[in-house]
């Protein structure tokens, strides 16, 4: 491949057929569930499912499968099996790390089309539904029913709740609601051979035996494809207060950190971290109007949700009175109505889009332990200008290096914003911040997973036994190896 001069086709996939073609044709009866680029130029129908969303990485598919049912999926990976045809399962294709799109000629199997609603029951909250429902489909549907699925991010209005399981997405209230390991309740998924694994199970508690369902659980569609998901969902807060703070130092961050925890305890739903190299950009990229007058070097957006309105206010009065008084906090202000929580959100939501906007993007997901966070931006930067890389003119490839994130989770998003792709800023930056991670003994990948880009490097996150433990579950799952090949180990 052109896209990918590193790494070779495996030659023990076959290549596809006229023959297969019409074997998955008229299992899936009807051309609307298959987009062929072997019997016809499809270049065009396909660069959707090839181009991942940042347009960083690109396969060369001719094939997509969008099955309907789990039998179909079962059927479509049997025949896959026993051809030794490779295979990459697919769902809102918004993940970050180049597991969504095919590396070669892999056939997509797009989830998009098993997107029924199984069941709900409003005494417990569990819900159960197919694979590719869209996360923002599930959550209005919990919505009318009193309920919230216990994830949010940026792209839940693409993102299936499918591919969330698949990549343990984590998000913005992870703090409150947990990961996808604590509350998915059971699953369904489909194994290369056919087998279907039917473990949709509704028990809050079942210790009988190893808990398979989580191998599947962040496992990028590398052992099997996910059909359907039984999840625990919380009552939705009916009250829901945003605040947007301006801080002068990362030291004052952490101390309103612990103060919110102190102060909104059970209430808080998100203490999120923006420096002010980040608001600039997304100033910059949306035009948008930032929330506070004057700059300062941080942000966080703090948020509650609760269930009595009065109650939260005082809470939220109180600690924003106390921190304020103590000067840990500089400027703020707190929404008023559902339209100023979306702008604020917005100013934390935006910024993936908007570090690409300028020409392109390296992003690194990293779990770092608190009190070092920031500290990698800072010397990310000082990194950058030593190596004569960053600059405000055109010469210099980088453009600004920004610093957001998860900041109740320990999770830092470290954005270096390009004016063009240059491998001199890849060699300056990999493995460097990698390095610095695991001096660190931090994640490498906190929630956007593996993929394509951090398969290189899983060794500075985990030991020489755990990848051979890996490896070991990877052969048993799929001994042909025709899971989505090339990535994740
Ligand atoms: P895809 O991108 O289609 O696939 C992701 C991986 O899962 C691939 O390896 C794919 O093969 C596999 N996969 C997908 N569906 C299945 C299935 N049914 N069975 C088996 N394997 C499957 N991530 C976070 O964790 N937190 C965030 O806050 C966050 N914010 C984001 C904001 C934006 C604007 C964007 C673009 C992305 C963000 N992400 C975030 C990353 C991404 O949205 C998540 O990883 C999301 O969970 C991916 O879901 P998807 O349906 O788009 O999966
Ligand atoms: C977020 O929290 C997402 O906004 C995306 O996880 C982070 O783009 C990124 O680096
Ligand atoms: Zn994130």
């Amino acid at each position: 491949s052109d896209s990918y001069p590193n790494i070779k086709r495996d030659s023990r996939f076959k290549e596809l057929s006229a023959e297969d073609v019409k074997y998955f044709k008229e299992l899936l009866g009807g051309e609307s569930a298959v987009v062929d680029g072997i019997n016809q130029d499809a270049s065009d129908d396909l660069e959707g499912f090839n181009a991942d969303w940042m347009r960083k990485y690109r396969g060369q598919a001719r094939l997509v499968l969008k099955p309907e049912s789990t039998e179909q999926v079962s059927k479509i990976l049997k025949y896959c099996n026993d051809n030794s045809l490779a295979v990459n399962p697919q769902g809102g294709n918004t993940g970050l790390v180049g597991g969504s799109v095919p590396v070669f000629d892999e056939i997509v199997v797009n989830l998009s089309r098993m997107n029924k609603v199984r069941s709900f029951d409003d005494v417990s909250g569990i819900f159960v539904a197919d694979a590719g429902v869209i996360l923002e489909t599930a959550d209005n549907y919990l919505a009318e029913r009193g309920y919230i699925f216990p994830l949010d991010l940026g792209a839940k209005g693409s993102c299936q709740i499918g591919g969330n399981v698949a990549t343990n997405a984590g998000g913005l209230r992870l703090l409150r609601y947990g990961s996808m390991h604590g509350n998915i309740l059971g699953l369904e998924a489909v194994l290369p051979d056919g087998t279907v694994v039917d473990d949709l199970s509704k028990l809050r508690k079942n210790n009988t035996g190893y808990d398979l369902k989580q191998l599947f659980i962040g496992g990028e569609g590398t052992i099997g494809v996910v059909t359907g998901i039984s999840i625990i969902c919380p009552q939705r807060s009916p009250a829901v207060n945003v605040a947007y703070l301006g801080l002068e130092s990362y030291e004052k961050v952490q101390s309103a950190f612990r103060q919110a925890k102190k102060q909104l305890s059970e209430i808080l739903s998100a203490f999120e971290l923006m420096d002010a190299q980040s608001q600039r950009l997304y100033q910059k990229a949306t035009g948008a109007k930032l929330p506070l007058e004057g700059e300062s070097p941080f942000y966080c957006l703090i948020e509650t949700s609760g269930s009595n309105a009065d109650h939260d206010s005082e809470k939220l009065n109180a600690f924003l009175e106390q921190v304020m008084g103590d000067e840990i906090v500089s400027d703020g202000v707190v929404a008023q109505d559902e339209t100023q929580i979306q702008s604020l959100w917005a100013c934390r939501e935006g910024i993936s889009e908007a570090s690409q906007h300028f020409g392109g993007v390296y992003k690194y997901d990293l779990s770092i332990p608190l009190p070092e966070l920031y500290n990698l931006v800072v010397e990310c930067r000082e990194h950058f200008e030593k190596n004569g890389l960053m600059g405000e003119t055109d010469d210099f490839p980088v453009l600004d290096v920004v610093g957001y994130g998860h900041m109740g989770d320990s999770n830092l998003h470290l954005n270096v914003a390009v004016r063009r792709y240059d491998k001199a800023v890849e060699k300056a930056l990999e493995p460097w911040v990698y390095e610095w991670v695991a001096k660190q003994s931090g994640s490498i990948s906190a929630e956007h997973g593996l993929g394509l880009a951090k398969k290189e490097f899983i060794g500075y996150s985990r030991s020489e036994t755990m990848i051979k433990l890996m490896k070991q579950i990877k052969d048993l799952y799929d001994p042909k190896g025709i899971m989505n090949p090339y990535k994740y180990i």
